[in-house]
């Protein structure tokens, strides 16, 4: 009766495991930025700001807040342990954050880019985001996500073998921050994360077990 029931978990273990994620790169914002910048392009000129550290009121506790300098648009900038080799979260993973603005005009949307060499990987929330609200994004590395790639001619829709390459060694990651123009709204950033998918602990243990069981079931 036991193996029944074992066997019957590790079948459903086999037809649908768990799965978890194990993050690559991530900042909680527990304690401070964790060298996040922002980075405001103004009519070309680019100037880099420290964001504030709110550290309550996140996703949870602490975040990154930015209220708008310039007329130009401003985007918070990863750090170094967002850049490298991620492609083994290629059609395995992707990365999200949880975001939030006071002021959306209609034609803004969050986003973020990945950049490798100067050609960019783009990939786009929705329009019409709920103001002062957290929302949380999530961008799968493979066709899901509708990524889009500018290779320096402006953007198209990418293909696998562009989301892999731009993925092997990825030399800056942007998060939008402007989304009002005038100097007039601030948004906040938490919990940037890159991930690969993994099956939970649990559901490997059912495997494990179904192994264990099944020859000695043929005895
Ligand atoms: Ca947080
Ligand atoms: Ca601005
Ligand atoms: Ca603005």
């Amino acid at each position: 009766m036991k193996n029944v029931l074992f066997a019957a978990l590790a079948a459903t273990a086999i037809s649908a495991p768990a799965m978890a994620s194990t993050y690559l790169a991530h900042s909680n914002y527990d304690n401070d930025v964790d060298s996040w910048k922002v980075r405001d392009n103004l009519s070309g000129n680019v100037t880099y700001f420290t964001p504030s550290w709110a550290p309550s009121g996140g996703v949870p506790t602490g975040h990154l807040e930015f209220a708008d300098v310039t007329p130009g648009g401003y985007l918070f900038e990863a750090p170094d342990h967002f850049h490298g080799d991620f492609s083994s979260a290629v059609g395995n993973g992707g990365i999200f954050f949880d975001w939030k603005a006071d002021m959306i005009m209609d034609n803004k949307r969050p986003g973020v880019s990945l950049y490798r060499d100067g050609v960019r990987l783009i990939g786009l929330g929705s329009f019409g985001l709920a103001e002062s609200q957290w929302h949380h994004l999530d961008f799968a590395f493979d066709l899901s996500a509708g990524w889009l790639v500018d290779l320096g001619n402006g953007a198209q829709t990418a293909t696998m073998a562009d989301i892999q390459w731009v993925l092997e060694d990825v030399d800056d990651l942007r998060i939008v921050g402007e989304t009002w123009t005038g100097v007039s709204e601030t948004t906040w950033l938490d919990n940037p994360t890159i991930y690969t998918n993994v099956p939970a602990p649990g559901a490997l243990a059912l495997l494990v077990g179904a192994g264990l069981i099944l020859p000695r079931r043929r005895r």
